[in-house]
């Protein structure tokens, strides 16, 4: 699996940096959505599905945490810890955010509107669907 990165530009000065994220410039998509979870709880996993569509960035803009990141086939475990990294996910990709920090902030950026039906919950009904796929492409 190519894990997609990205470095965001870094506008800094004697005050401090700033990152600014433009869609189709500094993000490859719309950006339809931004949303971000704070107050994690330790031990947690947040996400635990993948999506049919959706495209993301996730960026941890303060703290870290990890994420797992699943094709179906591999399984790759990515670190954020810096506010101008991000990490791209596209859909039928299972994702797993765990060990946040304290004080950990995890920004994302999606392609579309939140829509339940774009989800998939179940880890075996995300195999099933990810062979289904595979043969059609
Ligand atoms: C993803 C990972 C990285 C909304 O009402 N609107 C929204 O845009 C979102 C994202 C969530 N919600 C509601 C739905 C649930 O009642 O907020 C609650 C928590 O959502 P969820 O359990 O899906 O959150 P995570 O952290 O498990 O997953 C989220 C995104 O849902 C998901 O798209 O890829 O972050």
């Amino acid at each position: 699996m190519h894990i997609i990165k990205y470095q965001f530009q870094q506008h800094g000065d004697e005050r401090g940096q700033l990152v600014a994220l433009e869609e189709f410039k500094d993000v490859p998509f719309q950006i339809k959505r931004v949303y971000y979870m704070y107050n994690t709880i330790k031990g947690m996993h947040r996400g635990c599905h993948a999506h049919k569509h959706l495209e993301q960035i996730l960026v941890c803009v303060g703290g870290s945490c990890k994420i797992l990141l699943d094709d179906g086939t591999d399984k790759k475990v990515v670190i954020l810890d810096k506010p101008y990294e991000g990490i791209y996910i596209s859909g039928n990709i299972w994702r797993e955010m765990y060990d946040f920090s304290d004080n950990a902030i995890l920004m994302v950026l999606a392609s579309d509107y939140y829509c339940e039906n774009d989800y998939i919950r179940n880890y075996s009904e995300f195999k099933k669907y990810i062979s289904e796929w595979r043969k059609e492409s």
